[in-house]
Protein backbone atom coordinates (compact mmCIF):
# COMPACT_ATOMS: atom_id res chain seq x y z
CA UNK A 1 0.00 0.00 0.00
CA UNK A 2 1.36 3.66 -0.62
CA UNK A 3 2.33 5.09 1.82
CA UNK A 4 1.93 9.27 2.83
CA UNK A 5 4.00 9.67 5.80
CA UNK A 6 6.60 12.48 5.44
CA UNK A 7 7.96 11.53 9.12
CA UNK A 8 8.75 7.94 7.75
CA UNK A 9 10.23 9.22 4.50
CA UNK A 10 12.34 12.06 6.20
CA UNK A 11 13.76 8.84 8.18
CA UNK A 12 14.65 6.55 5.45
CA UNK A 13 16.35 9.24 3.75
CA UNK A 14 18.44 10.12 6.43
CA UNK A 15 19.39 6.54 7.01
CA UNK A 16 20.08 6.10 2.92
CA UNK A 17 22.26 9.54 2.86
CA UNK A 18 24.47 8.78 5.23
CA UNK A 19 25.57 5.47 3.53
CA UNK A 20 25.64 7.12 -0.03
CA UNK A 21 22.89 5.26 -0.95
CA UNK A 22 20.38 7.60 -3.08
CA UNK A 23 20.02 8.23 -6.36
CA UNK A 24 17.84 11.36 -7.13
CA UNK A 25 16.07 10.78 -10.70
CA UNK A 26 14.54 14.23 -11.42
CA UNK A 27 12.93 16.24 -14.53
CA UNK A 28 11.12 19.55 -15.40
CA UNK A 29 9.27 19.61 -12.00
CA UNK A 30 12.47 20.53 -10.23
CA UNK A 31 13.50 23.66 -11.82
CA UNK A 32 9.59 24.95 -11.83
CA UNK A 33 10.01 26.89 -9.05
CA UNK A 34 12.76 28.87 -10.54
CA UNK A 35 10.88 29.69 -13.45
CA UNK A 36 12.32 27.31 -15.96
CA UNK A 37 8.94 26.13 -17.93
CA UNK A 38 7.68 22.33 -17.79
CA UNK A 39 6.74 19.97 -20.58
CA UNK A 40 3.47 18.17 -19.95
CA UNK A 41 1.74 20.80 -17.25
CA UNK A 42 -1.46 21.72 -18.35
CA UNK A 43 -1.62 25.13 -19.99
CA UNK A 44 2.37 25.77 -18.97
CA UNK A 45 3.90 22.99 -20.10
CA UNK A 46 5.72 23.47 -23.69
CA UNK A 47 3.70 20.17 -25.15
CA UNK A 48 0.79 21.36 -24.31
CA UNK A 49 1.00 24.83 -27.00
CA UNK A 50 3.59 23.15 -29.19
CA UNK A 51 4.43 19.80 -31.22
CA UNK A 52 6.98 18.12 -29.70
CA UNK A 53 8.22 16.81 -32.86
CA UNK A 54 8.52 19.97 -34.38
CA UNK A 55 10.86 22.21 -31.71
CA UNK A 56 12.27 18.48 -30.37
CA UNK A 57 13.02 15.82 -33.27
CA UNK A 58 16.06 15.56 -35.88
CA UNK A 59 12.76 15.73 -38.70
CA UNK A 60 11.48 19.58 -36.98
CA UNK A 61 14.85 20.70 -36.82
CA UNK A 62 15.35 19.56 -40.73
CA UNK A 63 12.25 21.51 -41.50
CA UNK A 64 12.46 25.02 -40.14
CA UNK A 65 15.63 25.35 -38.19
CA UNK A 66 14.99 28.68 -37.61
CA UNK A 67 11.83 28.29 -36.07
CA UNK A 68 13.75 25.41 -33.50
CA UNK A 69 16.67 27.62 -32.97
CA UNK A 70 14.27 31.03 -31.99
CA UNK A 71 12.26 28.60 -29.62
CA UNK A 72 16.02 27.44 -27.68
CA UNK A 73 16.53 30.87 -27.90
CA UNK A 74 13.76 31.91 -25.48
CA UNK A 75 13.91 28.66 -23.19
CA UNK A 76 17.99 29.58 -23.24
CA UNK A 77 16.77 33.36 -21.78
CA UNK A 78 14.27 32.04 -19.17
CA UNK A 79 17.42 29.40 -18.23
CA UNK A 80 19.73 32.83 -17.86
CA UNK A 81 17.26 34.81 -15.45
CA UNK A 82 16.63 31.32 -13.10
CA UNK A 83 18.66 30.61 -9.74
CA UNK A 84 18.52 27.69 -8.27
CA UNK A 85 15.99 26.76 -5.83
CA UNK A 86 15.66 25.23 -2.42
CA UNK A 87 15.15 21.67 -4.31
CA UNK A 88 17.87 22.05 -5.94
CA UNK A 89 20.29 23.52 -3.12
CA UNK A 90 19.60 20.77 -0.71
CA UNK A 91 19.96 17.87 -3.58
CA UNK A 92 23.40 19.47 -3.93
CA UNK A 93 24.14 19.98 -0.46
CA UNK A 94 23.74 15.89 -0.01
CA UNK A 95 27.33 14.63 -1.32
CA UNK A 96 25.86 11.11 -1.17
CA UNK A 97 23.03 12.08 -3.39
CA UNK A 98 23.86 11.02 -6.89
CA UNK A 99 21.56 13.27 -9.46
CA UNK A 100 20.40 11.56 -12.33
CA UNK A 101 18.56 14.19 -14.34
CA UNK A 102 16.49 14.99 -17.40
CA UNK A 103 17.05 18.42 -17.25
CA UNK A 104 19.00 20.58 -20.09
CA UNK A 105 19.51 23.16 -17.40
CA UNK A 106 22.76 24.20 -15.27
CA UNK A 107 20.40 24.86 -12.33
CA UNK A 108 22.00 21.39 -10.52
CA UNK A 109 25.40 22.20 -11.55
CA UNK A 110 24.79 26.12 -10.50
CA UNK A 111 23.56 24.88 -6.87
CA UNK A 112 26.87 23.06 -6.53
CA UNK A 113 25.81 19.46 -7.49
CA UNK A 114 28.57 17.42 -7.96
CA UNK A 115 27.71 13.96 -8.42
CA UNK A 116 25.24 14.87 -11.77
CA UNK A 117 24.02 12.42 -14.53
CA UNK A 118 22.02 14.25 -17.36
CA UNK A 119 20.48 12.19 -19.77
CA UNK A 120 19.09 14.72 -22.03
CA UNK A 121 22.14 16.38 -22.23
CA UNK A 122 23.51 19.98 -21.54
CA UNK A 123 21.43 22.71 -23.28
CA UNK A 124 24.18 25.10 -22.26
CA UNK A 125 26.67 24.05 -25.02
CA UNK A 126 25.45 23.91 -29.06
CA UNK A 127 27.26 21.33 -31.58
CA UNK A 128 27.40 20.54 -35.02
CA UNK A 129 24.01 18.53 -35.95
CA UNK A 130 25.99 16.62 -38.63
CA UNK A 131 28.77 15.41 -35.70
CA UNK A 132 32.05 16.65 -37.01
CA UNK A 133 33.02 17.32 -33.88
CA UNK A 134 32.61 21.37 -33.41
CA UNK A 135 31.24 22.05 -29.93
CA UNK A 136 30.55 25.79 -28.61
CA UNK A 137 29.47 27.07 -25.05
CA UNK A 138 26.42 29.23 -25.16
CA UNK A 139 25.89 32.85 -23.04
CA UNK A 140 22.30 31.41 -21.79
CA UNK A 141 21.66 35.35 -21.95
CA UNK A 142 22.30 36.08 -25.43
CA UNK A 143 21.42 32.74 -27.20
CA UNK A 144 22.47 32.23 -30.82
CA UNK A 145 20.29 32.13 -33.70
CA UNK A 146 20.31 29.54 -36.48
CA UNK A 147 24.03 29.41 -37.97
CA UNK A 148 26.09 27.17 -40.10
CA UNK A 149 28.75 24.56 -38.43
CA UNK A 150 31.69 27.08 -38.89
CA UNK A 151 34.25 24.12 -39.29
CA UNK A 152 32.48 21.39 -41.58
CA UNK A 153 29.83 24.04 -43.02
CA UNK A 154 27.76 21.40 -44.59
CA UNK A 155 25.49 21.37 -41.62
CA UNK A 156 23.46 23.87 -38.99
CA UNK A 157 24.60 24.22 -35.27
CA UNK A 158 22.05 23.03 -32.84
CA UNK A 159 21.74 22.15 -28.68
CA UNK A 160 23.60 19.35 -27.57
CA UNK A 161 20.57 17.83 -25.88
CA UNK A 162 18.82 14.57 -26.45
CA UNK A 163 15.29 14.87 -28.95
CA UNK A 164 13.01 12.51 -29.66
CA UNK A 165 13.95 9.61 -31.66
CA UNK A 166 17.81 10.05 -30.68
CA UNK A 167 19.88 7.64 -28.64
CA UNK A 168 20.51 9.13 -25.29
CA UNK A 169 24.40 9.53 -24.05
CA UNK A 170 25.69 6.00 -24.07
CA UNK A 171 28.30 6.01 -21.06
CA UNK A 172 26.25 8.73 -19.31
CA UNK A 173 22.97 5.76 -19.59
CA UNK A 174 25.39 2.87 -18.63
CA UNK A 175 26.32 5.32 -15.11
CA UNK A 176 22.98 5.58 -14.69
CA UNK A 177 21.65 2.73 -14.80
CA UNK A 178 24.58 1.32 -12.57
CA UNK A 179 23.68 3.50 -9.85
CA UNK A 180 20.10 3.04 -9.73
CA UNK A 181 20.94 -0.96 -9.88
CA UNK A 182 23.04 -0.02 -6.54
CA UNK A 183 20.89 2.16 -4.47
CA UNK A 184 18.96 1.57 -1.67
CA UNK A 185 16.42 4.72 -2.31
CA UNK A 186 14.97 5.83 -5.97
CA UNK A 187 14.05 9.75 -5.39
CA UNK A 188 11.65 10.21 -8.30
CA UNK A 189 11.41 14.21 -8.47
CA UNK A 190 9.35 16.39 -10.61
CA UNK A 191 9.11 14.58 -13.30
CA UNK A 192 5.77 12.84 -15.45
CA UNK A 193 7.94 9.63 -16.22
CA UNK A 194 6.79 9.11 -19.58
CA UNK A 195 9.51 9.99 -21.40
CA UNK A 196 11.37 6.45 -22.45
CA UNK A 197 14.24 4.86 -21.54
CA UNK A 198 15.01 7.47 -18.85
CA UNK A 199 11.24 6.56 -16.92
CA UNK A 200 12.14 2.63 -17.29
CA UNK A 201 14.81 3.80 -14.26
CA UNK A 202 12.26 3.58 -12.17
CA UNK A 203 11.56 -0.53 -13.15
CA UNK A 204 15.24 -1.16 -12.91
CA UNK A 205 15.08 0.40 -9.38
CA UNK A 206 12.16 -1.93 -8.47
CA UNK A 207 13.36 -4.94 -10.07
CA UNK A 208 16.64 -4.28 -7.88
CA UNK A 209 14.53 -4.27 -5.13
CA UNK A 210 15.32 -0.40 -3.95
CA UNK A 211 12.28 1.50 -2.57
CA UNK A 212 10.82 4.32 -4.59
CA UNK A 213 10.14 7.53 -3.13
CA UNK A 214 8.00 10.14 -5.26
CA UNK A 215 7.70 13.65 -5.05
CA UNK A 216 5.90 15.43 -7.37
CA UNK A 217 2.98 17.48 -7.45
CA UNK A 218 0.60 15.53 -9.00
CA UNK A 219 -0.09 11.39 -9.57
CA UNK A 220 2.29 10.81 -12.38
CA UNK A 221 3.50 7.71 -14.64
CA UNK A 222 5.84 6.98 -11.40
CA UNK A 223 2.95 6.64 -8.95
CA UNK A 224 2.02 3.18 -9.54
CA UNK A 225 5.76 1.85 -8.54
CA UNK A 226 5.89 4.53 -5.63
CA UNK A 227 5.88 2.60 -2.46
CA UNK A 228 5.71 6.51 -0.79
CA UNK A 229 4.62 9.43 -2.77
CA UNK A 230 4.70 12.93 -1.22
CA UNK A 231 2.30 15.57 -3.74
CA UNK A 232 3.22 18.87 -2.97
CA UNK A 233 6.11 21.61 -4.60
CA UNK A 234 9.93 19.94 -4.58
CA UNK A 235 10.75 23.57 -3.16
CA UNK A 236 8.63 23.31 -0.08
CA UNK A 237 8.86 18.86 0.06
CA UNK A 238 12.74 18.34 -0.55
CA UNK A 239 14.49 20.74 2.27
CA UNK A 240 11.99 19.23 4.63
CA UNK A 241 12.50 15.47 3.79
CA UNK A 242 16.07 16.03 3.44
CA UNK A 243 16.70 17.94 6.38
CA UNK A 244 19.79 17.27 8.53
CA UNK A 245 18.65 16.15 11.53
C1 LIG B 1 6.19 19.63 -10.07
C2 LIG B 1 6.35 20.98 -9.94
C3 LIG B 1 6.76 21.43 -8.68
C4 LIG B 1 5.72 20.67 -11.93
N1 LIG B 1 6.97 20.54 -7.71
N2 LIG B 1 6.39 18.77 -9.08
C5 LIG B 1 6.21 5.69 -29.00
C6 LIG B 1 6.21 6.53 -30.12
C7 LIG B 1 7.30 7.34 -30.42
C8 LIG B 1 8.41 7.32 -29.63
C9 LIG B 1 8.40 6.48 -28.54
C10 LIG B 1 7.33 5.68 -28.22
N3 LIG B 1 7.61 4.98 -27.10
C11 LIG B 1 8.83 5.36 -26.70
C12 LIG B 1 9.33 6.26 -27.58
C13 LIG B 1 10.63 6.89 -27.50
C14 LIG B 1 10.58 8.31 -26.99
C15 LIG B 1 9.52 8.46 -25.91
O1 LIG B 1 9.72 8.16 -24.76
N4 LIG B 1 8.34 8.95 -26.26
C16 LIG B 1 7.21 9.02 -25.32
C17 LIG B 1 6.85 10.48 -25.06
C18 LIG B 1 6.08 8.23 -25.91
N5 LIG B 1 11.89 8.53 -26.45
C19 LIG B 1 12.90 8.96 -27.21
O2 LIG B 1 12.76 9.24 -28.40
C20 LIG B 1 14.25 9.04 -26.53
N6 LIG B 1 15.23 8.36 -27.32
C21 LIG B 1 15.12 7.07 -27.62
O3 LIG B 1 14.21 6.36 -27.23
O4 LIG B 1 16.14 6.62 -28.41
C22 LIG B 1 16.09 5.28 -28.90
C23 LIG B 1 17.19 5.15 -29.95
C24 LIG B 1 18.15 4.17 -29.78
C25 LIG B 1 19.15 4.03 -30.76
C26 LIG B 1 19.19 4.89 -31.86
C27 LIG B 1 18.22 5.88 -32.00
C28 LIG B 1 17.23 6.02 -31.03
C29 LIG B 1 14.72 10.49 -26.42
C30 LIG B 1 13.85 11.30 -25.55
C31 LIG B 1 14.27 12.77 -25.61
C32 LIG B 1 13.39 13.69 -24.75
N7 LIG B 1 13.70 15.04 -25.06
C33 LIG B 1 13.01 16.11 -24.30
C34 LIG B 1 13.34 17.51 -24.92
C35 LIG B 1 14.79 17.77 -25.20
C36 LIG B 1 15.54 18.39 -24.05
C37 LIG B 1 15.41 19.93 -23.96
O5 LIG B 1 15.30 20.60 -24.98
O6 LIG B 1 15.48 20.42 -22.80
O7 LIG B 1 13.41 16.03 -22.92
S1 LIG B 1 11.25 15.93 -24.28
C38 LIG B 1 11.04 16.46 -22.62
O8 LIG B 1 10.51 15.37 -21.85
C39 LIG B 1 12.48 16.73 -22.09
C40 LIG B 1 12.38 16.14 -20.70
O9 LIG B 1 13.67 15.84 -20.22
C41 LIG B 1 11.49 14.94 -20.90
C42 LIG B 1 10.79 14.46 -19.64
O10 LIG B 1 9.89 15.45 -19.18
P1 LIG B 1 9.76 15.73 -17.60
O11 LIG B 1 11.04 16.22 -17.09
O12 LIG B 1 9.17 14.55 -16.93
O13 LIG B 1 8.75 16.99 -17.60
P2 LIG B 1 7.15 16.97 -17.64
O14 LIG B 1 6.72 18.34 -17.98
O15 LIG B 1 6.65 15.86 -18.47
O16 LIG B 1 6.72 16.63 -16.13
C43 LIG B 1 6.94 17.54 -15.07
C44 LIG B 1 6.33 16.95 -13.80
O17 LIG B 1 6.69 17.78 -12.73
C45 LIG B 1 4.80 16.87 -13.84
O18 LIG B 1 4.37 15.60 -13.36
C46 LIG B 1 4.35 17.98 -12.86
O19 LIG B 1 3.17 17.66 -12.12
C47 LIG B 1 5.52 18.07 -11.94
N8 LIG B 1 5.75 19.41 -11.39
N9 LIG B 1 5.99 21.59 -11.14
C48 LIG B 1 6.71 19.22 -7.94
N10 LIG B 1 6.93 22.75 -8.44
Amino acid sequence: MMNRDRDAVRKLLADAVEDGEIVCFSGAGLSEPSGVGTFRDPGAGWWTRYDPMVLASPRGFADDPELVMRWYAARRLQMARAEPNAAHRVLASRPGIINVTQNTDDLLERAGARHLLRLHGDITADRCHADCGHVERIDLAHPPTHRPCPRCRHSAMRPTVVWFGEPLPGEIWSAAEAAVRQCRILLVVGTSATVYPAAGLISVARDAHATVVVVNREPSGATEDADHELLGSVDDLLPELLAES
